[in-house]
C-alpha cells in the first residue's frame, strides 16, 4: 500500500481510513481538500477566464507511477463533486466558461448526458476506483474544471 502525500495535514486524518477499506496495493490520488465554499463561483469563472484558475481545486499528486494491476483510489476531499475522466489528451471540460480558451475534450464533451462521463464522477466525500490499467501513459482531467489533471504511468 502506498500512500501519496495531500497538500494538507487535515486531509491525512481522512485518506487513511479509506485506504483500510482498499485491498492492498493500491495508489492513492486526492483531490485536494477545499475548504466548503471558501471559493465563491464567480471567482472560480473569472480566474478561470483570465488564465490562471484556483491552484487549490488540484488533483495530488500530479503525476502517479504504479505497476500494473495496482488498483488507483481516487478521493474526493474537497467540497465539490469533480469528475476524474480518462483522454487522450489533456482539453477543457463541458463547461466552456471555466476552459480557459481550450477545446473541450472529446471524452468530456457529453458532459453528465454522456454515461461514459457520469460514471467518472466523484461526490465529496466519495471515491473511486480504477483498474485495469494497460501498460503506458494515462492521461485524466475533470471535465467541470478542466485544469485538474494527473499522468498515471503504468509499468
Ligand atoms: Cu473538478
Amino acid at each position: 500500500m502506498r500512500f501519496l502525500t495531500t497538500r494538507l495535514l487535515l486531509t491525512l486524518l481522512i485518506a487513511p481510513l479509506t485506504l483500510w477499506l482498499v485491498p492492498a496495493p493500491a495508489a492513492l490520488v486526492a483531490l485536494a481538500f477545499v475548504t466548503p465554499f471558501a471559493t465563491k463561483f464567480a471567482d472560480l469563472f473569472a480566474e478561470a477566464a483570465a488564465g490562471h484558475p484556483d491552484p487549490g481545486w488540484d488533483f495530488e499528486p500530479d503525476k502517479v507511477t504504479i505497476s500494473r494491476g495496482t488498483p488507483l483510489v481516487v478521493v474526493n476531499q474537497g467540497g465539490e463533486p469533480h469528475t476524474f475522466t480518462e483522454v487522450a489528451r489533456f482539453g477543457g471540460g463541458f463547461i466552456p466558461p471555466l476552459n480557459g480558451g481550450q477545446a473541450t475534450a472529446p471524452e468530456c464533451a457529453g458532459g453528465f448526458k454522456d454515461v461514459a462521463v457520469a460514471r467518472t464522477r466523484i461526490l465529496q466525500g466519495s471515491q473511486l476506483q480504477v483498474t485495469g490499467l494497460s501498460t503506458g501513459e494515462h492521461r485524466f482531467e475533470c471535465c467541470i474544471h478542466p485544469w485538474m489533471r494527473v499522468t498515471v504511468d503504468v509499468e
